[in-house]
C-alpha cells in the first residue's frame, strides 16, 4: 500500500468513527438523557453544560483561527512583542478570566442545588444488591415500602434520603438530576423538582457488583392529584386473589418460603430481604427494570432467577411442580 492509499483509507475510517459517534450520542432516549431536563435543578445544569459547550467552540475557533493565521496566513518568524502579547493575554489573562467566571456561576448555583428549604414530600432509597427499595413517608403515619419505581408529584419539591446497607452504589435520574453517592452508614439527601409529566429512567451510577448493570428504576412524574390517589393505594393492603388459580398461587407462595424475603402486606408474608410485593402487579417493571409486568415475565422471573440476573439475592424456583409457577405468577399479576 502507498503512503497515499494509507492516508485515504485511515480519513475514511475517522470520518466514519466521527459518523457513528453522532449517531450513537444523537440515539440517546429522551427519559434517559441529562439534556432534556425536567426538573429546576437539572434544567440549572444543562444551562451550565449548553454554557460551557458554547464557550468551548467559541474558543476552539478563535485557536483554530490563530493557528492557521500562523501557520499559512503568515508562516514567517513573528516580532518577540507580538509573540509575548499573544502568550499573556491568551495563555494567562485570557484563562484567569473565563475560569473565574465558571467557577462564580458554579458557586451561585450551589447553595439553589442543595437547598433543602420548603419540602413537600420526603423519600427515601436504599440501593439494595440489585435494586432499589423505596419508601415514602405519609401524612397518615405508616411508610409505604415498595421496589424499583418512585412517583413524584409535578412542581412539588421531594427530598430523597439515599442510604446503602451494604456497598455503595449511585443514585442517578440523568433527566432530573442526581449521581449521588449512597453510602453504608451515611445518609445524602437530594432534593428534586419535576417540571413536566412523564416517565424517566433511573440507573446506578456507580458499580456495585456484576449485576450492577440490570438495576435500573422507572420515575414517573404525574399530576398531583393522580399522585395523590397512586399513594392511597399503595398505602392499602393487598387485595385477596380473585381468581381461582390465584388462589392456588397465594397457597404456595406462602408454602414455599417466599414470605421469609417478601412482605404482602395483608397476609402472614412480612419478609423484608427482598421487595415489598403488596401491589407488585402495578409496577411499572420487574426484577428492577429489566422484564415488563405480566404472569409470563413471573414465571420466568420465579423460575429463572440466577440465569435473568446474575448472583441475585433470591433462589430460583424452576424446581417446583410445573403448575406452581404459573399459579404464583397469576396471584403476583392479581397485586393490583
Ligand atoms: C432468600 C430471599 C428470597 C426468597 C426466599 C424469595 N425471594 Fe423473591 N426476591 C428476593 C430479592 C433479594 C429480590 C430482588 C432481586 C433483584 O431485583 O435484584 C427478589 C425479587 C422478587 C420479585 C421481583 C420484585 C420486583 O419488584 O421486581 C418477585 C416477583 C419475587 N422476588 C417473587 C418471589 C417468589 C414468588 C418467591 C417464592 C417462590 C420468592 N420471591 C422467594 C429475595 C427472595
Ligand atoms: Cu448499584
Amino acid at each position: 500500500m502507498t503512503w497515499r492509499e494509507k492516508d485515504r483509507w485511515q480519513r475514511l475510517f475517522s470520518t466514519g468513527a466521527a459518523l457513528s459517534i453522532l449517531l450513537f450520542s444523537t440515539g440517546c432516549e429522551r427519559r434517559q438523557s441529562a439534556l432534556h431536563p425536567a426538573s429546576v435543578n437539572a434544567e440549572r445544569i444543562a444551562d451550565l453544560f449548553w454554557w460551557m459547550v458554547g464557550g468551548g467552540l467559541i474558543i476552539w475557533a478563535v485557536v483554530m483561527a490563530i493557528a492557521f493565521f500562523a501557520t499559512r496566513a503568515h508562516p514567517e518568524a513573528h516580532g518577540v512583542r507580538s509573540a509575548r502579547w499573544l502568550i499573556l493575554g491568551g495563555g494567562v489573562a485570557f484563562p484567569v478570566v473565563v475560569l473565574t467566571g465558571l467557577l462564580i456561576y458554579g458557586l451561585m448555583l450551589m447553595p439553589q442545588l442543595s437547598s433543602t428549604a420548603d419540602i413537600d414530600l420526603e423519600i427515601d432509597v436504599a440501593g439494595e444488591q440489585w435494586w432499589w427499595r423505596v419508601t415514602y413517608q405519609t401524612a397518615a403515619g405508616e411508610p409505604v415500602e415498595l421496589a424499583n419505581e418512585i412517583r413524584l408529584p409535578v412542581g412539588q419539591r421531594a427530598l430523597f434520603r439515599l442510604t446503602s446497607p451494604d456497598v455503595i452504589h449511585s443514585f442517578w435520574i440523568p433527566p432530573l438530576g442526581g449521581k449521588v453517592d449512597m453510602i453504608p452508614g451515611r445518609t445524602n439527601t437530594l432534593v428534586l423538582e419535576p417540571t413536566q409529566t412523564g416517565t424517566f429512567r433511573g440507573a446506578c451510577a456507580e458499580y456495585c457488583g456484576s449485576s450492577h448493570a440490570l438495576m435500573k428504576f422507572e420515575v414517573m412524574v404525574m399530576e398531583p392529584d393522580a399522585f395523590a390517589d397512586w399513594l392511597n393505594r399503595q398505602a392499602q393492603p393487598a387485595q385477596p386473589p380473585q381468581s381461582e388459580s390465584a388462589r392456588q398461587g397465594q397457597t404456595a407462595f406462602l408454602a414455599n418460603g417466599c414470605g421469609a424475603c417478601h412482605t404482602v402486606r395483608g397476609t402472614e408474608a412480612n419478609g423484608t430481604l427482598g421487595p415489598d410485593l403488596t401491589h407488585v402487579g402495578s409496577r411499572l417493571s420487574l426484577g428492577a427494570g429489566i422484564l415488563p409486568v405480566d404472569p409470563e415475565a413471573f414465571t420466568r422471573w420465579i423460575g429463572h432467577t440466577g440465569a435473568i440476573k446474575p448472583d441475585v439475592k433470591m433462589p430460583s424456583f424452576g424446581m417446583l411442580p410445573e403448575d406452581q409457577l404459573p399459579a404464583m405468577a397469576q396471584y403476583l399479576s392479581e397485586l393490583q
